[in-house]
């Protein structure tokens, strides 16, 4: 289930956000280990000044391991306490361990005046980067809901972790990064949102040249690309470009009747295959090449 994000949507998906965080002492940010830089939402930093914040780069199964140790030496080189997850089938513990880190400090403060502190927090993040599964995995148990289906909220409720750490049971939804029309298609690729600018044929050939440059092998193998095949960035010319998608159908026999070349077919393939990770483990950005290397830092030492 996709969302469509209108002003109106972000306004509220603010809203609720900001009550959100007004019940939490740490936010759990997870962006997505595929795209680090575009699945990350610009506007929580401010919204968060003073909180406790961890970032995941959780699907990391999914993603390219060298590239995602490069983010997390980027993201900690800008102060930034980020670690791969796998929300699916990652250890509870090694989250749980970087949580105790980032709130130790606030936590013996209260202990030296006697109190022993639970502390909350809220799991935020764009649609279907794994809030749910996230929350799942740390509480042990079926608690969230791992879909995005609407109308299945209930009240908030506090998920207990441990003797000292409770989660909020219904994540913080961020709007995505879609005023920037790279990440909105990089996200549009991912299948977080929908991209009303470019049609599937057209996403789909631009994923193909980005693919060209992440991991050229395994786009080549898998689509059965020919060798001479070159991203449109190095060819400059659009009608190069489209002849991706008909290598594509002339790799897997995708024709109609006719013999036309079936590239409907075959763009939504590379879409479907690239979401589910049978090229293998893939990152389509790194931290040098973008803007999101001066990543918003989150949260202050002063409490
Ligand atoms: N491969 C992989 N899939 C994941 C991971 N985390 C979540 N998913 C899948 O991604 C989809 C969205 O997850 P969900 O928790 O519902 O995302 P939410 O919208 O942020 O709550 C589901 O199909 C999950 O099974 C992960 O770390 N690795
Ligand atoms: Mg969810």
């Amino acid at each position: 289930m996709q969302i469509q994000w209108y002003p109106g949507h972000m306004a509220k998906a603010r809203r609720q956000l900001r009550e959100q965080l007004r019940q939490v002492d740490v936010v759990l940010e997870l962006c997505d280990a595929r795209l680090p830089g575009s699945s990350r939402n610009p506007d929580l930093a401010g919204m968060c000044s003073g909180k406790r914040h961890a970032l995941f780069l959780n699907k990391s199964d999914l993603a390219d391991a060298r590239a995602t140790q490069a983010w997390v030496g980027a993201f900690t080189r800008v102060g930034v306490c980020a670690s791969p997850f796998d929300a699916l089938r990652g250890r509870a513990q090694d989250a749980l361990n970087i949580i105790e880190e980032i709130v130790r400090e606030m936590v013996a403060r209260y202990a030296s005046r006697g109190v022993r502190k639970t502390v909350r927090a809220l799991v935020v993040g764009v649609p279907n980067v794994g809030k749910s599964a996230f929350i799942n995995r740390l509480s042990g148990r079926a608690a969230a809901h791992t879909s995005d289906r609407p109308g299945v909220t209930r009240a908030p409720q506090w998920v207990r972790v441990t003797d000292d750490l409770e989660l909020l049971d219904t994540p913080g939804l961020l709007w995505p990064r879609i005023d920037d029309p790279n990440a909105a298609r990089r996200l549009a690729y991912l299948g977080t949102i929908r991209d009303t600018i470019l049609d599937q044929e057209t996403l789909a050939e631009s994923l193909l040249e980005e693919l060209l440059i992440a991991a050229p092998d395994a786009a080549r193998a898998r689509f059965k690309l020919p060798d001479g095949a070159l991203a449109g960035n190095e060819l400059g010319e659009e009608s190069d470009k489209a002849s991706l998608l008909d290598a594509v159908c002339a790799g897997r026999g995708f024709r109609l009747s006719g013999g036309r070349m079936d590239t409907t077919r075959a763009a939504a393939i590379v879409l479907d295959e690239f979401r589910a990770g049978k090229l293998g483990r893939i990152t389509l950005e790194t931290p040098g090449d973008a803007q999101y290397d001066k990543s918003t830092k989150i949260g202050k030492r002063a409490d």
